[in-house]
C-alpha cells in the first residue's frame, strides 16, 4: 500500500512541531508541510480542526489529529517501525511529556521570552494573551530571567544525570522520551545566543542534542493551506466506529460531545464521538468548507463534556 499523504500543518519555529519532524525523520517518511502563520487567524486550518488552535496538526484525508501525543500515537500505529517505544518502554515515554511539555517546556518559553525581551512583536503579544487567557507579560519574564536560566538548567540538568552511565538515549534505546525532551533544548537553541554558556556545563546533554539533530526531518515538500483544505473536502474520514465498554462515563459513539485542553487555547470542539478509549477520542463533525471530517484528541490532558 502506498503511503498515506501525510500533512502536517505547522510553522519552523514551532517546538512542538519538531517533535513530529523528527519523527517523520526517524521513521524515513514522506510529508507534505503546510506552513501556518505563527498567529490566528488560520483560515483555511479552522474548518478542519473546529477552532483547535494550537500547533501542530496532522491532517491524514479527512481525519484530523491535534496535540502532538494523539500525531505520535497514530504514526506509531502507522508506522510501528522503527519504534518510538523499544524495550517495553511504552508508558513512561507519553508519561514523560507531562514534564517535558508543561513544566520544563513553561520554563524553556520564559527563558526564550525573557531573552527576547521588548523584540516581541505587540500582534503576537496580544495573540499569545488570547491563547492562555492571562497576560502574556514580556518584561515580567525578562525581570525574572536569572531564575529561568536557572530552572531551564536545573530541567536540563535532568537530562545530564540521565546520560550520566554512558548511555547514547534517556531510556535504553532511543524513544520517545528523546523527542520529548529534545523540544526544549532545539526551542532554546532557536532563540537564544547565549545558551551556549548553560550548555558548556551540560556535555552530555550537548553530545546528545549533536545526535538529535542529526536525526533530520524526513522527506519534505511544501503544500499551500487551499490544496489541503481541499483533500480534506474531497476525502472520507477513515476512522471506524469503536466504543469503549470500560469507559468510566458511560460515553459512547454518537453522544454529541465537546472536547478541549486543560491547560492553554481551551477551544471548545463540538461533535459526535466515532471512537474511544483510555488514551484517544474521536468526534465527527461537518463543516460547510471541510466536509465530513473526524477530528483526533488525546485524553491526557483534554476534558470531554456532553454537548
Ligand atoms: N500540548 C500541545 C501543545 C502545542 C503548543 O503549545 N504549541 C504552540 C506552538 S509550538 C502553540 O500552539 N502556540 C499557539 C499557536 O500556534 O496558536 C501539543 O502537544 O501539541
Amino acid at each position: 500500500m502506498p503511503q498515506p499523504t501525510l500533512i502536517l500543518h505547522h510553522f519552523d519555529q514551532s517546538p512542538f512541531s519538531e517533535k513530529i519532524r523528527l519523527i517523520f525523520g526517524y521513521k524515513k517518511l514522506a510529508w507534505s508541510s503546510v506552513r501556518i502563520s505563527r498567529i490566528m487567524p488560520r483560515p483555511d486550518l479552522m474548518p478542519m480542526t473546529g477552532g483547535y488552535r494550537r500547533t501542530p496538526t496532522l491532517q491524514i484525508g479527512a481525519d484530523v489529529y491535534c496535540d502532538t501525543q494523539i500525531i505520535i500515537r497514530e504514526l506509531e500505529r502507522r508506522f510501528p517501525t522503527p519504534t518510538l517505544f523499544a524495550g517495553g518502554n511504552t508508558g513512561v515515554p507519553y508519561a514523560l511529556g507531562m514534564w517535558t511539555d508543561r513544566s520544563f517546556f513553561q520554563s524553556t518559553v520564559n527563558l526564550v521570552f525573557g531573552f527576547i525581551g521588548d523584540k516581541v512583536p505587540r500582534e503576537f503579544i496580544e495573540d499569545r494573551e488570547k491563547l492562555r487567557g492571562a497576560r502574556f507579560d514580556v518584561a515580567a519574564m525578562t525581570a525574572a530571567l536569572p531564575q529561568m536560566r536557572d530552572q531551564f538548567r536545573a530541567h536540563a540538568n535532568w537530562i545530564e544525570a540521565q546520560l550520566g552511565d554512558g548511555r547514547s538515549w534517556l531510556l535504553d534505546e532511543f524513544s520517545l522520551a528523546d523527542i520529548n525532551a529534545y523540544m526544549n533544548v532545539w526551542y532554546a537553541r532557536q532563540s537564544l545566543s547565549s545558551l551556549d554558556e548553560i550548555m558548556a556545563h551540560l556535555p552530555l546533554t550537548a553530545a546528545w542534542e549533536a545526535r538529535m539533530r542529526g536525526i533530520g526531518h524526513g522527506e519534505r515538500t511544501e503544500m499551500s493551506s487551499a490544496e489541503a483544505l481541499e483533500i480534506a473536502a474531497r476525502s472520507s474520514p477513515e476512522t471506524p466506529e469503536a466504543g469503549d465498554p470500560a469507559d468510566p462515563n458511560g460515553r459512547k459513539p454518537g453522544d454529541l460531545v465537546t472536547v478541549s485542553p486543560d491547560d492553554y487555547g481551551k477551544v471548545p470542539v463540538q461533535g459526535r464521538i466515532v471512537s474511544l478509549s483510555a488514551q484517544h477520542i474521536a468526534i465527527r463533525r461537518t463543516d460547510a468548507r471541510a466536509g465530513e471530517v473526524v477530528v483526533h484528541f488525546p485524553r491526557a490532558g483534554f476534558l470531554v463534556v456532553p454537548a
